[in-house]
Protein backbone atom coordinates (compact mmCIF):
# COMPACT_ATOMS: atom_id res chain seq x y z
CA UNK A 1 0.00 0.00 0.00
CA UNK A 2 1.09 3.21 -0.92
CA UNK A 3 2.35 5.81 1.92
CA UNK A 4 -1.24 7.77 3.26
CA UNK A 5 -1.65 11.27 2.20
CA UNK A 6 -5.03 11.45 3.58
CA UNK A 7 -7.99 12.94 1.07
CA UNK A 8 -8.04 16.55 0.61
CA UNK A 9 -10.12 17.34 -2.37
CA UNK A 10 -11.12 21.04 -1.32
CA UNK A 11 -8.21 21.77 -0.51
CA UNK A 12 -9.06 22.36 3.63
CA UNK A 13 -5.83 22.58 3.89
CA UNK A 14 -5.81 25.68 2.61
CA UNK A 15 -8.18 26.54 5.90
CA UNK A 16 -5.58 25.53 8.16
CA UNK A 17 -2.93 27.03 9.99
CA UNK A 18 0.96 25.96 9.61
CA UNK A 19 0.69 24.93 13.54
CA UNK A 20 -2.94 23.26 12.46
CA UNK A 21 -1.53 21.14 10.06
CA UNK A 22 2.27 20.79 11.78
CA UNK A 23 0.04 19.15 14.57
CA UNK A 24 -2.15 16.94 12.12
CA UNK A 25 1.49 15.64 10.88
CA UNK A 26 2.88 14.67 13.80
CA UNK A 27 -0.52 13.05 15.17
CA UNK A 28 -0.37 10.90 11.57
CA UNK A 29 3.30 10.15 11.81
CA UNK A 30 2.79 8.90 15.47
CA UNK A 31 -0.25 6.81 14.50
CA UNK A 32 2.17 5.36 11.80
CA UNK A 33 4.56 4.48 13.84
CA UNK A 34 3.25 3.56 17.15
CA UNK A 35 -0.46 2.43 16.87
CA UNK A 36 -1.11 1.13 12.81
CA UNK A 37 1.86 -1.90 13.48
CA UNK A 38 0.36 -3.06 16.73
CA UNK A 39 -3.50 -2.64 16.97
CA UNK A 40 -4.30 -5.55 15.03
CA UNK A 41 -3.54 -7.86 17.23
CA UNK A 42 -4.81 -5.51 19.67
CA UNK A 43 -8.30 -6.18 17.85
CA UNK A 44 -7.73 -9.36 17.72
CA UNK A 45 -6.75 -10.10 21.91
CA UNK A 46 -9.32 -7.73 23.09
CA UNK A 47 -6.59 -5.41 24.93
CA UNK A 48 -5.77 -1.70 24.68
CA UNK A 49 -2.44 -0.54 24.50
CA UNK A 50 -2.26 0.97 27.34
CA UNK A 51 1.68 1.26 27.24
CA UNK A 52 0.55 4.55 24.84
CA UNK A 53 -1.27 6.13 27.68
CA UNK A 54 1.62 8.20 28.85
CA UNK A 55 2.96 8.30 25.06
CA UNK A 56 -0.56 9.96 24.32
CA UNK A 57 0.36 12.59 26.89
CA UNK A 58 4.06 13.36 26.19
CA UNK A 59 2.39 14.17 22.52
CA UNK A 60 -0.50 16.41 24.00
CA UNK A 61 -3.25 14.69 22.80
CA UNK A 62 -4.87 14.53 26.34
CA UNK A 63 -7.03 17.57 27.17
CA UNK A 64 -5.15 19.09 23.96
CA UNK A 65 -8.37 21.90 24.02
CA UNK A 66 -7.78 22.41 27.62
CA UNK A 67 -5.13 25.21 29.05
CA UNK A 68 -3.43 25.77 32.42
CA UNK A 69 -2.79 22.89 34.39
CA UNK A 70 -0.37 21.00 32.35
CA UNK A 71 -2.75 20.97 29.72
CA UNK A 72 -1.75 21.47 25.94
CA UNK A 73 -4.44 24.74 25.54
CA UNK A 74 -4.35 23.92 21.71
CA UNK A 75 -7.50 25.62 19.93
CA UNK A 76 -10.39 23.30 18.84
CA UNK A 77 -9.54 22.62 15.31
CA UNK A 78 -6.23 21.49 16.75
CA UNK A 79 -8.17 19.00 18.71
CA UNK A 80 -10.26 17.85 15.88
CA UNK A 81 -7.66 16.70 13.58
CA UNK A 82 -5.81 15.14 16.78
CA UNK A 83 -9.14 13.16 16.92
CA UNK A 84 -9.35 12.57 12.79
CA UNK A 85 -5.49 11.30 12.67
CA UNK A 86 -6.44 8.76 16.09
CA UNK A 87 -9.32 7.45 14.59
CA UNK A 88 -7.38 6.26 11.31
CA UNK A 89 -5.41 4.26 13.48
CA UNK A 90 -8.30 3.01 15.72
CA UNK A 91 -11.34 4.11 17.29
CA UNK A 92 -10.57 2.69 20.16
CA UNK A 93 -7.53 5.18 20.38
CA UNK A 94 -9.50 7.65 19.97
CA UNK A 95 -12.01 6.75 22.23
CA UNK A 96 -9.40 6.64 25.31
CA UNK A 97 -8.69 10.49 24.27
CA UNK A 98 -12.02 11.39 23.60
CA UNK A 99 -12.98 10.18 27.43
CA UNK A 100 -9.93 11.19 29.12
CA UNK A 101 -9.75 14.85 27.52
CA UNK A 102 -13.65 15.34 26.95
CA UNK A 103 -15.18 13.25 28.96
CA UNK A 104 -13.10 13.32 32.56
CA UNK A 105 -10.31 16.07 32.60
CA UNK A 106 -12.87 18.41 30.75
CA UNK A 107 -15.72 18.53 33.83
CA UNK A 108 -13.01 18.72 36.29
CA UNK A 109 -11.26 21.63 34.29
CA UNK A 110 -15.25 23.25 34.04
CA UNK A 111 -17.17 22.11 37.44
CA UNK A 112 -14.46 21.03 39.71
CA UNK A 113 -12.80 22.75 42.65
CA UNK A 114 -8.98 24.39 42.64
CA UNK A 115 -7.89 21.15 44.88
CA UNK A 116 -9.61 18.82 42.26
CA UNK A 117 -7.83 20.67 39.09
CA UNK A 118 -4.33 20.66 41.06
CA UNK A 119 -4.73 17.09 41.90
CA UNK A 120 -6.29 15.69 38.91
CA UNK A 121 -5.65 17.48 35.78
CA UNK A 122 -1.64 17.48 35.67
CA UNK A 123 -1.54 13.80 35.97
CA UNK A 124 -4.05 13.02 33.70
CA UNK A 125 -2.75 15.52 30.98
CA UNK A 126 0.25 13.38 31.34
CA UNK A 127 -1.30 10.08 30.95
CA UNK A 128 -0.11 9.22 34.19
CA UNK A 129 -3.63 9.15 35.62
CA UNK A 130 -6.51 6.98 33.56
CA UNK A 131 -10.18 7.96 34.09
CA UNK A 132 -13.25 7.47 33.09
CA UNK A 133 -16.75 9.04 32.87
CA UNK A 134 -19.96 6.77 34.01
CA UNK A 135 -23.50 8.41 32.82
CA UNK A 136 -25.39 5.32 31.19
CA UNK A 137 -27.13 2.79 33.36
CA UNK A 138 -28.45 -0.70 32.40
CA UNK A 139 -31.68 0.67 32.36
CA UNK A 140 -31.30 4.10 31.29
CA UNK A 141 -29.20 4.99 28.01
CA UNK A 142 -30.79 6.90 25.62
CA UNK A 143 -32.62 8.25 28.63
CA UNK A 144 -29.54 9.34 31.42
CA UNK A 145 -32.08 11.88 33.43
CA UNK A 146 -33.94 9.05 34.79
CA UNK A 147 -30.79 7.71 36.21
CA UNK A 148 -30.88 5.01 39.30
CA UNK A 149 -27.25 5.62 40.83
CA UNK A 150 -27.77 8.15 43.90
CA UNK A 151 -26.11 9.67 46.39
CA UNK A 152 -27.39 10.36 49.03
CA UNK A 153 -25.98 13.48 52.29
CA UNK A 154 -24.74 11.71 55.14
CA UNK A 155 -23.40 14.69 56.95
CA UNK A 156 -19.83 14.62 56.66
CA UNK A 157 -19.45 12.19 53.57
CA UNK A 158 -21.87 11.32 50.63
CA UNK A 159 -23.14 7.84 50.50
CA UNK A 160 -23.12 6.28 46.57
CA UNK A 161 -25.16 3.40 45.28
CA UNK A 162 -25.98 2.19 42.15
CA UNK A 163 -24.13 0.54 38.96
CA UNK A 164 -23.51 2.42 35.44
CA UNK A 165 -22.56 0.20 32.36
CA UNK A 166 -20.55 0.74 29.15
CA UNK A 167 -18.18 2.49 30.33
CA UNK A 168 -15.01 3.16 28.66
CA UNK A 169 -11.58 2.64 30.42
CA UNK A 170 -13.78 1.74 33.39
CA UNK A 171 -11.26 -1.19 35.00
CA UNK A 172 -8.35 1.26 33.82
CA UNK A 173 -9.60 3.80 35.46
CA UNK A 174 -7.50 5.64 38.74
CA UNK A 175 -10.58 8.65 38.32
CA UNK A 176 -14.34 7.94 38.11
CA UNK A 177 -16.64 11.14 37.20
CA UNK A 178 -19.98 9.59 38.23
CA UNK A 179 -23.25 11.42 37.47
CA UNK A 180 -25.96 10.50 40.17
CA UNK A 181 -28.74 11.97 41.80
CA UNK A 182 -28.36 13.95 45.03
CA UNK A 183 -31.36 14.97 46.20
CA UNK A 184 -33.32 13.96 42.75
CA UNK A 185 -31.02 15.99 40.74
CA UNK A 186 -27.86 15.29 38.61
CA UNK A 187 -24.75 15.99 40.31
CA UNK A 188 -20.82 15.16 39.09
CA UNK A 189 -18.84 13.06 41.84
CA UNK A 190 -15.47 11.95 41.40
CA UNK A 191 -15.13 8.35 42.62
CA UNK A 192 -11.90 6.52 43.31
CA UNK A 193 -9.87 2.87 42.48
CA UNK A 194 -9.65 1.67 45.28
CA UNK A 195 -12.57 3.06 47.51
CA UNK A 196 -14.18 0.94 49.44
CA UNK A 197 -17.39 -0.88 48.09
CA UNK A 198 -16.29 0.36 44.44
CA UNK A 199 -15.54 -2.22 41.59
CA UNK A 200 -15.16 -1.92 37.60
CA UNK A 201 -15.43 -5.27 36.11
CA UNK A 202 -14.67 -5.44 32.49
CA UNK A 203 -17.32 -6.66 30.28
CA UNK A 204 -16.37 -9.02 27.67
CA UNK A 205 -17.73 -10.60 24.47
CA UNK A 206 -17.45 -7.78 22.41
CA UNK A 207 -17.37 -8.00 18.52
CA UNK A 208 -16.67 -3.77 18.59
CA UNK A 209 -14.09 -1.51 20.18
CA UNK A 210 -12.34 -4.81 21.21
CA UNK A 211 -8.79 -3.04 21.55
CA UNK A 212 -10.95 -1.02 24.18
CA UNK A 213 -11.29 -1.50 27.89
CA UNK A 214 -15.29 -1.35 28.25
CA UNK A 215 -16.53 -2.29 31.85
CA UNK A 216 -19.70 -1.76 34.43
CA UNK A 217 -19.13 0.33 37.57
CA UNK A 218 -20.29 -0.78 40.33
CA UNK A 219 -21.07 1.52 43.61
CA UNK A 220 -21.76 -0.37 46.96
CA UNK A 221 -22.33 1.88 49.87
CA UNK A 222 -19.03 3.82 48.49
CA UNK A 223 -18.18 6.44 51.38
CA UNK A 224 -17.48 9.65 49.16
CA UNK A 225 -15.82 12.65 51.34
CA UNK A 226 -17.74 15.90 50.79
CA UNK A 227 -14.28 17.59 48.67
CA UNK A 228 -15.21 14.73 45.90
CA UNK A 229 -18.71 16.52 44.54
CA UNK A 230 -17.92 18.42 41.65
CA UNK A 231 -19.40 22.02 42.78
CA UNK A 232 -19.89 23.74 39.91
CA UNK A 233 -22.69 21.83 38.15
CA UNK A 234 -26.32 20.55 38.92
CA UNK A 235 -28.38 19.00 36.35
CA UNK A 236 -28.20 17.12 33.20
CA UNK A 237 -26.41 20.07 31.64
CA UNK A 238 -23.22 18.68 32.97
CA UNK A 239 -22.75 15.35 31.37
CA UNK A 240 -24.20 16.72 28.11
CA UNK A 241 -21.78 19.35 28.28
CA UNK A 242 -19.34 17.00 28.50
CA UNK A 243 -20.56 14.61 25.53
CA UNK A 244 -20.45 17.98 23.34
CA UNK A 245 -17.01 18.23 23.48
CA UNK A 246 -16.58 14.16 22.95
CA UNK A 247 -18.94 14.46 19.99
CA UNK A 248 -17.65 17.21 18.47
CA UNK A 249 -14.09 14.93 18.72
CA UNK A 250 -16.23 11.90 17.39
CA UNK A 251 -17.42 13.84 14.14
CA UNK A 252 -13.83 14.80 13.05
CA UNK A 253 -12.33 11.19 14.10
CA UNK A 254 -14.90 9.30 12.08
CA UNK A 255 -13.45 10.76 9.08
CA UNK A 256 -9.99 9.64 10.23
CA UNK A 257 -11.67 5.63 9.86
CA UNK A 258 -13.48 6.43 6.82
CA UNK A 259 -10.32 8.52 4.85
CA UNK A 260 -8.16 5.06 6.28
CA UNK A 261 -11.33 3.00 4.34
CA UNK A 262 -11.12 4.69 1.22
CA UNK A 263 -7.34 4.56 0.64
CA UNK A 264 -7.33 1.41 1.38
CA UNK A 265 -10.32 1.33 -1.07
CA UNK A 266 -8.64 3.20 -3.88
CA UNK A 267 -4.93 0.74 -3.82
CA UNK A 268 -6.76 -2.03 -3.47
CA UNK A 269 -8.81 -1.26 -6.94
CA UNK A 270 -5.99 -0.45 -8.72
CA UNK A 271 -4.10 -3.15 -7.33
CA UNK A 272 -6.83 -6.27 -7.88
CA UNK A 273 -6.80 -7.85 -11.32
CA UNK A 274 -9.99 -9.55 -12.33
CA UNK A 275 -11.46 -10.12 -15.97
CA UNK A 276 -7.81 -9.19 -17.22
CA UNK A 277 -7.23 -5.82 -15.29
CA UNK A 278 -8.09 -3.78 -12.23
CA UNK A 279 -11.15 -3.79 -11.03
CA UNK A 280 -10.77 0.07 -10.60
CA UNK A 281 -11.47 0.23 -14.67
CA UNK A 282 -15.18 -0.77 -13.75
CA UNK A 283 -17.37 2.09 -13.87
CA UNK A 284 -19.37 0.62 -11.02
CA UNK A 285 -16.40 0.17 -8.74
CA UNK A 286 -15.38 3.67 -9.62
CA UNK A 287 -18.74 5.00 -8.74
CA UNK A 288 -18.78 3.90 -5.08
CA UNK A 289 -15.40 5.63 -4.99
CA UNK A 290 -16.39 8.94 -5.89
CA UNK A 291 -19.33 8.53 -3.71
CA UNK A 292 -16.24 8.22 -0.79
CA UNK A 293 -14.83 10.65 -1.76
CA UNK A 294 -17.96 12.90 -1.99
CA UNK A 295 -18.88 12.41 1.31
CA UNK A 296 -15.70 12.40 2.75
CA UNK A 297 -15.64 16.18 1.36
CA UNK A 298 -18.76 17.26 2.73
CA UNK A 299 -18.04 15.88 5.71
CA UNK A 300 -14.18 17.62 6.44
CA UNK A 301 -16.15 20.86 5.71
CA UNK A 302 -18.52 20.14 7.93
CA UNK A 303 -16.09 19.23 10.74
CA UNK A 304 -13.94 22.27 9.77
CA UNK A 305 -16.73 24.39 10.23
CA UNK A 306 -17.56 23.01 13.21
CA UNK A 307 -14.13 23.98 14.60
CA UNK A 308 -14.20 27.43 13.69
CA UNK A 309 -17.27 27.82 15.19
CA UNK A 310 -16.44 26.42 18.47
CA UNK A 311 -13.18 28.34 18.80
CA UNK A 312 -15.12 31.27 18.30
CA UNK A 313 -17.57 30.17 20.71
CA UNK A 314 -20.88 30.39 18.62
CA UNK A 315 -21.38 26.63 18.28
CA UNK A 316 -24.62 25.54 19.17
CA UNK A 317 -24.76 21.85 20.57
CA UNK A 318 -27.59 20.77 17.83
CA UNK A 319 -24.52 21.54 15.03
CA UNK A 320 -22.40 19.22 16.85
CA UNK A 321 -24.75 16.25 16.79
CA UNK A 322 -25.69 17.30 12.81
CA UNK A 323 -21.85 16.70 12.40
CA UNK A 324 -21.69 13.72 14.50
CA UNK A 325 -24.62 11.73 13.12
CA UNK A 326 -23.51 12.53 10.07
CA UNK A 327 -19.82 11.86 9.96
CA UNK A 328 -20.35 8.68 11.93
CA UNK A 329 -23.32 7.62 9.68
CA UNK A 330 -20.78 8.13 6.06
CA UNK A 331 -18.02 6.81 7.95
CA UNK A 332 -19.87 3.24 8.51
CA UNK A 333 -21.09 3.18 5.26
CA UNK A 334 -17.59 4.19 3.69
CA UNK A 335 -16.48 1.24 5.79
CA UNK A 336 -19.06 -1.47 4.59
CA UNK A 337 -18.52 -0.33 0.31
CA UNK A 338 -14.89 -0.48 1.08
CA UNK A 339 -15.33 -4.16 2.33
CA UNK A 340 -17.33 -4.72 -0.17
CA UNK A 341 -14.12 -3.38 -2.91
CA UNK A 342 -11.76 -5.51 -0.94
CA UNK A 343 -14.01 -8.49 -1.76
CA UNK A 344 -13.14 -11.84 0.31
CA UNK A 345 -10.01 -9.94 1.58
CA UNK A 346 -12.18 -7.44 2.95
CA UNK A 347 -12.71 -9.59 6.02
CA UNK A 348 -8.65 -9.92 6.81
CA UNK A 349 -7.28 -8.41 9.79
CA UNK A 350 -4.42 -7.26 7.02
CA UNK A 351 -6.45 -4.73 5.95
CA UNK A 352 -8.00 -2.05 8.51
CA UNK A 353 -11.49 -2.49 6.84
CA UNK A 354 -13.27 -4.65 8.82
CA UNK A 355 -11.96 -3.57 12.18
CA UNK A 356 -13.21 0.53 11.61
CA UNK A 357 -16.49 -1.01 10.45
CA UNK A 358 -16.94 -2.59 13.64
CA UNK A 359 -15.73 0.17 15.26
CA UNK A 360 -18.22 2.62 14.24
CA UNK A 361 -21.10 0.06 14.69
CA UNK A 362 -20.06 1.27 18.69
CA UNK A 363 -19.45 4.83 17.40
CA UNK A 364 -23.03 4.89 15.55
CA UNK A 365 -24.43 4.32 19.01
CA UNK A 366 -22.23 6.21 21.73
CA UNK A 367 -22.62 9.78 22.81
CA UNK A 368 -26.25 9.38 21.29
CA UNK A 369 -27.58 7.14 18.92
CA UNK A 370 -28.05 8.10 15.35
CA UNK A 371 -31.34 8.39 15.96
CA UNK A 372 -31.27 10.38 19.33
CA UNK A 373 -29.23 13.08 17.23
CA UNK A 374 -31.80 13.03 15.03
CA UNK A 375 -34.34 13.72 17.41
CA UNK A 376 -32.65 17.00 18.52
CA UNK A 377 -32.16 18.21 14.77
CA UNK A 378 -36.11 17.59 14.84
CA UNK A 379 -36.38 19.94 18.49
CA UNK A 380 -34.28 22.28 16.75
CA UNK A 381 -36.64 22.44 13.39
CA UNK A 382 -40.10 22.05 15.34
CA UNK A 383 -39.88 23.35 18.74
CA UNK A 384 -41.41 19.79 19.26
CA UNK A 385 -39.49 17.48 22.16
CA UNK A 386 -40.37 14.07 20.41
CA UNK A 387 -38.05 11.71 22.72
CA UNK A 388 -41.01 10.56 24.69
P1 LIG B 1 -33.13 18.19 28.01
O1 LIG B 1 -34.35 18.72 28.70
O2 LIG B 1 -33.02 18.29 26.54
O3 LIG B 1 -31.84 18.90 28.65
C1 LIG B 1 -31.60 18.94 30.03
C2 LIG B 1 -30.68 20.14 30.27
O4 LIG B 1 -29.48 19.98 29.52
C3 LIG B 1 -29.35 21.02 28.53
N1 LIG B 1 -28.84 20.37 27.32
C4 LIG B 1 -27.57 20.48 26.95
N2 LIG B 1 -26.55 21.19 27.46
C5 LIG B 1 -25.37 21.08 26.85
N3 LIG B 1 -25.19 20.29 25.78
C6 LIG B 1 -26.17 19.57 25.24
N4 LIG B 1 -25.92 18.78 24.19
C7 LIG B 1 -27.44 19.63 25.82
N5 LIG B 1 -28.63 19.05 25.57
C8 LIG B 1 -29.47 19.52 26.49
C9 LIG B 1 -30.75 21.59 28.38
O5 LIG B 1 -30.70 22.94 27.94
C10 LIG B 1 -31.27 21.47 29.79
O6 LIG B 1 -30.62 22.46 30.57
P2 LIG B 1 -31.38 23.17 31.81
O7 LIG B 1 -30.36 24.08 32.39
O8 LIG B 1 -32.57 23.85 31.20
O9 LIG B 1 -31.80 22.06 32.73
O10 LIG B 1 -32.92 16.70 28.49
P3 LIG B 1 -33.69 15.38 28.12
O11 LIG B 1 -33.77 14.55 29.34
O12 LIG B 1 -34.94 15.72 27.36
O13 LIG B 1 -32.66 14.63 27.13
C11 LIG B 1 -32.37 15.03 25.89
C12 LIG B 1 -31.48 13.97 25.17
C13 LIG B 1 -32.27 12.71 24.84
C14 LIG B 1 -31.01 14.64 23.89
C15 LIG B 1 -30.28 13.62 26.07
O14 LIG B 1 -30.66 12.90 27.18
C16 LIG B 1 -29.22 12.84 25.33
O15 LIG B 1 -28.34 13.43 24.68
N6 LIG B 1 -29.22 11.46 25.41
C17 LIG B 1 -28.16 10.66 24.86
C18 LIG B 1 -27.32 10.12 25.99
C19 LIG B 1 -25.87 10.02 25.60
O16 LIG B 1 -25.39 10.64 24.67
N7 LIG B 1 -25.12 9.25 26.37
C20 LIG B 1 -23.73 9.16 26.16
C21 LIG B 1 -23.05 8.48 27.33
S1 LIG B 1 -21.29 8.73 27.39
C22 LIG B 1 -20.68 7.87 26.11
O17 LIG B 1 -21.33 7.31 25.30
C23 LIG B 1 -19.21 7.88 26.03
S2 LIG B 1 -18.54 6.92 24.77
C24 LIG B 1 -16.99 7.57 24.85
C25 LIG B 1 -15.99 6.93 24.00
O18 LIG B 1 -15.60 5.78 24.25
O19 LIG B 1 -15.49 7.65 23.07
P1 LIG C 1 -31.01 2.49 23.99
O1 LIG C 1 -31.15 3.82 24.60
O2 LIG C 1 -31.73 1.34 24.65
O3 LIG C 1 -31.45 2.57 22.45
C1 LIG C 1 -31.74 1.40 21.68
C2 LIG C 1 -32.38 1.86 20.36
O4 LIG C 1 -33.58 2.60 20.64
C3 LIG C 1 -31.47 2.82 19.57
O5 LIG C 1 -31.64 2.56 18.19
C4 LIG C 1 -32.02 4.18 19.90
O6 LIG C 1 -31.77 5.15 18.88
C5 LIG C 1 -33.51 3.86 20.01
N1 LIG C 1 -34.20 4.86 20.84
C6 LIG C 1 -34.04 5.12 22.17
N2 LIG C 1 -34.82 6.12 22.55
C7 LIG C 1 -35.49 6.53 21.45
C8 LIG C 1 -36.45 7.54 21.18
N3 LIG C 1 -36.86 8.39 22.14
N4 LIG C 1 -36.94 7.66 19.94
C9 LIG C 1 -36.52 6.84 18.94
N5 LIG C 1 -35.59 5.86 19.11
C10 LIG C 1 -35.10 5.72 20.35
N6 LIG C 1 -21.63 5.37 28.28
C11 LIG C 1 -21.03 6.10 29.26
O7 LIG C 1 -21.70 6.69 30.11
N7 LIG C 1 -19.67 6.18 29.33
C12 LIG C 1 -18.87 5.56 28.43
O8 LIG C 1 -17.64 5.69 28.52
C13 LIG C 1 -19.47 4.78 27.40
N8 LIG C 1 -18.69 4.07 26.54
C14 LIG C 1 -19.27 3.22 25.65
C15 LIG C 1 -18.47 2.35 24.90
C16 LIG C 1 -19.06 1.44 24.03
C17 LIG C 1 -18.20 0.50 23.26
C18 LIG C 1 -20.46 1.43 23.86
C19 LIG C 1 -21.09 0.48 22.88
C20 LIG C 1 -21.26 2.25 24.61
C21 LIG C 1 -20.68 3.14 25.53
N9 LIG C 1 -21.46 3.95 26.37
C22 LIG C 1 -20.88 4.71 27.36
C23 LIG C 1 -22.92 3.81 26.36
C24 LIG C 1 -23.59 4.54 25.21
O9 LIG C 1 -23.57 5.93 25.42
C25 LIG C 1 -25.03 4.03 25.11
O10 LIG C 1 -24.93 2.72 24.57
C26 LIG C 1 -25.90 4.91 24.24
O11 LIG C 1 -26.16 6.15 24.86
C27 LIG C 1 -27.25 4.24 23.89
O12 LIG C 1 -27.84 3.66 25.00
P2 LIG C 1 -28.34 2.13 24.95
O13 LIG C 1 -27.23 1.30 24.45
O14 LIG C 1 -28.93 1.83 26.27
O15 LIG C 1 -29.46 2.11 23.82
Amino acid sequence: MSSYEGVDFYRVDDLLSDEEKAIREAVRAWVEDRVLPIIERHYQEGTFPTDLAREMGEMGFLGANLSGYGCPGLNNVCYGLICQELERGDSAIRSFASVQGSLVMFPIHAYGSEEQKQRWLPRLARGEAIGCFGLTEPDFGSNPSGMITKAEDRGDHYLLNGAKMWITNGTLADVAVVWAKLDGVVHGFLVEEGMEGFSAPEMTGKHSLRASVTSELVFSDVRLPKENLLPGIRGLRGPLSCLNNARYGIAWGALGAATGCFHSATEYAKSRIQFDGPIARFQLVQDKLAWMLREITKGQLLAWRLGRMKDEGTLQHEQVSLAKMNNVDIALRIARTARDIHGANGILGEYPIMRHMANLESVYTYEGTHDIHNLVLGRWITGIPAFT
